[in-house]
């Protein structure tokens, strides 16, 4: 079992002991240690190896043992002891949006709803009725929030098919025969989440790779097995699973077979008609003309054939690409994101100190980052009072004055309250080098509501972006309704960033939302939101949205020198 693994246990022993009715104190112990475990950079294995479980904060001896007892059996007695009185399928409630564990309790107990489906049953029978804090309007939530779960369902979140596609390239890439892997479907392209992972390969004996995959570790079903395709189920999380689609394509026409796997469907769909007018026709092997291969090789091969540039794959949606001329000049690049404004140390939330994040940020070739942790009204993550942020921005001032090689600014992450105002006074904020703000709660209020809220954030000349405007969490939380065009309006007016927030929960503003705020002016910044070091690394989710959107590097404020930031910065302020 990996850390991953024991930190779900616990998450899920806590949800089960709150379901159950157990006080809060026992219930945050177990959440406690699935934050230390899912935290440590350490093997817990290795950990439990040299009898060091015990040292770890806030596990005692009976956490320990339990721990161990999961390492070496894979079970735990608790665990099921537990799932006898609360069902696994009560879990499933918790993924409504909407559904807390205290009305997943109350439904549980009260009306004997132990599943999704007892749950529907009891909303279209009115088995809700009068239960305490289930009034119409959170029952009309909660059929809101099953319905955008069951759309969800089965979709996997960019970064996770990200990860998984990068081990699974170098094991390929170690196979016998192999030459070449890369990624294709919607990963490439960089949609939020994806359905199933596609990869290609070059090899010399198709058949004997397909037959290594089908055998990998946590492969737990064979779709299909043949000489040139391979499909199967991987199991990446206990109880989590993503189908991966394998095929071997020659190298003579591998072009043809990228081009083909990387689709959209859409968008191959107008590109075959292309060729079709042209008495040609187009599929996995290649561009033909009766016998006559035209192109094969390469996928910039077969769009030049068709008087078309080779389209970034995160464009290839048929939302329009077909109509441009050129391919826009300075699509946005990993390469051009010269340091990142959005990131949390353990002063609030975060789980890494100031010097951490320098010390990731230059491996990373970055030439500033912002600390921004929260503000004091965000209380569930530790924001920061009036106080707190002075003695923070001392700090970084005194980091920066030791670092070289990098500029590290002071920032912060201010609420948007209620009314609009922001969670610290503006003569605060004067002290700082760059300001986000951004909503943490009241969402549900309705558009006209969030929108007054954002837009007079905009106003306020201290605030230089606004963090993940939309709020949503994919697969977990809606996005706010607000007026987009008006917020992106006022932020073009004002000279104010919209974020795109790179977390793979996150990518919000989204792509559509991204291309609008250029198209209206607005400037816009890619952000991790880091809240540990391995987090800057997700910038790269933020740029894949970023292209899809259509902005160019001159769009994004993190593409700028420092000194241009600061200048766009002072030119807000009065
Ligand atoms: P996903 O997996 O739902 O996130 O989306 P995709 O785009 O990865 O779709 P997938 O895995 O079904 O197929 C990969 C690509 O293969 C797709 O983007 C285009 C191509 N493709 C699959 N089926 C068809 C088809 O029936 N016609 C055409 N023209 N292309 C197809
Ligand atoms: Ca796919
Ligand atoms: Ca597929
Ligand atoms: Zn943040």
């Amino acid at each position: 079992m990996t850390n991953a693994d024991i930190a779900r246990v616990f998450e899920e022993i806590a949800d089960l002991l709150e379901i159950k009715g157990a006080d809060a104190f026992r219930v945050n112990s177990y959440r406690r240690v699935a934050r230390t475990v899912g935290d440590l950079a350490t093997d817990i294995n290795e950990i439990a190896a040299r009898g060091e479980l015990g040292t770890l904060p806030g596990v005692g001896k009976a956490t320990a043992a339990k721990i161990a007892e999961l390492l070496t059996t894979g079970q735990l007695r608790m665990r099921q002891e537990l799932a006898e009185e609360v069902p696994q399928a009560v879990l499933q409630l918790l993924e409504i949006p909407g559904l807390g564990p205290k009305k997943v309790a109350l439904l549980f107990h009260d009306r004997h709803i132990a599943s999704l489906a007892d749950l529907k049953k009891a909303l279209d029978t009115g088995g809700l009725e009068g239960l305490r804090g289930f009034g119409t309007k959170s029952v009309a939530q909660i059929r809101q929030g099953i319905a955008f779960l069951e759309r969800s369902a089965g979709r996997t979140r960019l970064g996770v098919g990200w990860a998984i596609m990068q081990n699974l390239r170098n094991t390929l890439l170690g196979m016998e025969g192999v030459t070449r892997v890369e990624h294709a479907g919607s990963l490439r392209r960089g949609c939020e989440t994806i359905g199933d992972l596609d990869l290609l390969c070059i090899a010399a004996d198709g058949q004997r790779v397909v037959r290594e995959f089908t055998r990998l570790p946590g492969v737990t079903q064979v779709l299909a097995a043949g000489h040139t395709k391979g499909s199967v189920l991987i199991e990446y999380q206990t109880g989590r699973t993503i189908q991966i689609d394998l095929r071997v394509a020659p190298r003579e026409s591998f072009g043809a077979a990228w081009q083909y796997f990387t689709g959209s469907k859409e968008h191959n769909v107008r590109l075959r008609e292309r060729a079709i007018k042209r008495g040609w026709s187009l599929n996995e092997y290649g561009l033909t003309a009766g016998e006559r291969v035209i192109a094969s090789q390469t996928e910039e091969e077969i769009y030049a054939a068709l008087d078309l540039p080779c389209f970034p794959p995160e464009l290839r949606e048929d939302r329009g690409e077909f109509d441009l001329a050129e391919i826009p000049p300075n699509l946005l690049a990993l390469e051009h994101i010269r340091g990142d404004l959005h990131m949390h140390t353990e002063s609030s939330d975060g789980r890494c100190t100031i010097a951490d994040l320098v010390t990731a940020a230059k491996k990373l070739g970055y030439q500033y980052i912002c600390i921004t942790d929260h503000s004091q009204s965000s209380t569930i993550a530790n924001g920061l009072t009036p106080v707190r942020l002075k003695k923070l921005i001392a700090d970084v001032r005194a980091v920066a004055a030791k670092t070289t090689g990098i500029a590290v600014l002071a920032g912060t992450e201010v609420d948007i309250l209620a009314d609009g105002k922001l969670d610290y006074s503006d003569k605060l904020l004067a002290e700082l080098d760059f300001v986000i703000a951004s909503i943490h709660s009241g969402m549900g209020k309705g558009s006209e509501e969030n929108t007054r809220r954002t837009l007079a954030a905009i106003r306020n000349p201290y605030v230089n972006a606004i963090g993940h405007p939309t709020g949503r969490l994919i697969g977990r939380r809606k996005a706010m309704d607000l007026d987009i065009e008006a917020i992106c309006k006022e932020a073009a007016r004002t000279g104010t960033a919209l974020e795109i927030n790179a977390s793979d929960w996150r990518l919000d503003l989204k792509d559509q939302h991204a291309r609008l705020a250029r198209e209206l002016g607005a400037p816009l910044t890619v952000n991790t939101d880091a809240h540990d070091i391995d987090q800057l690394d997700e910038m790269i989710f933020g740029v894949l949205t970023a292209r899809r959107a259509g902005l160019r590097k001159a769009d994004v404020l993190n593409t700028w020198t420092a000194q241009r930031i600061g200048k766009f910065v002072q030119a807000k302020r009065p």
